[in-house]
């Protein structure tokens, strides 16, 4: 199912047969009061996301050129297209949980089922798990905005707590391949 930080309230509480209390009132009220925070940090990925994904992919292959070599997994720019394609969805859909403020839409529509799909297909998880890592660094750094070539021009803040959210869905994505 598909949740977002209020519906996940809902359905928690309904769960319990209880009203929306306190404590997940102030839950929400502080994501409303972040909302422009947020969108902010959204856009600090969708507006650079081929940047990261290709970054990530390039990475990967400097540090093991046994990939785009015949045997590896990204041999034959089919498999390279694919790779770069995969990236680009798991970077979509963090965008979407962190939009959300939940992970169930990267778990439900991306996640599920990816770990069998690259045992069956020999993807190297370590490989992949190395590039979403190279991702999330820079997703850290570009909701942070102190990415050192392509700052965004938004007023300053403090957007540490954005930026570790989108990271824990990177470390949801990793963890689902192991
Ligand atoms: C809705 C969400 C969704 C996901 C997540 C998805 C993943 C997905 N990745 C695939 C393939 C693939 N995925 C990779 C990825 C990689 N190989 C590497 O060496 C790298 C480490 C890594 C990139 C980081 C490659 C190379 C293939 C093609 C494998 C092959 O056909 O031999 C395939 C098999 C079918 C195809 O090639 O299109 C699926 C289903 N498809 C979806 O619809």
């Amino acid at each position: 199912m598909v949740l977002d930080a209020f519906s996940r309230a809902v359905v928690a509480a309904d769960s319990k047969t209880a009203y929306i209390g306190g404590a997940e009132l102030a839950a929400l009220k502080q994501y409303i009061a972040a909302g422009n925070k947020r969108l902010d940090a959204v856009n600090a990925i969708t507006s650079n996301a081929s940047c990261i994904v290709s970054d990530a992919l390039a990475g990967i292959v400097n540090e093991n050129p046994g990939l785009i070599s015949a045997g590896g997994n990204l041999y034959t720019n089919r498999r390279t297209a694919a790779c770069l394609r995969d990236l680009e969805i798991v970077l979509r859909y963090i965008a979407y949980a962190l939009l959300a403020g939940d992970s169930s839409v990267l778990e439900d529509r991306a996640l599920n089922g990816l770990k069998e799909t690259y045992i069956a297909l020999g993807v190297p998880v370590p490989s992949t798990v190395r590039a979403m890592n190279i991702a999330k660094a820079s997703v850290v750094a570009f909701i942070n905005n102190t990415a050192s070539k392509r700052k965004i021009d938004t007023p300053s803040g403090d957007c540490s707590a954005l930026a570790a959210e989108a990271a824990s869905y990177f470390d949801k994505a990793t963890a689902a391949l192991r």
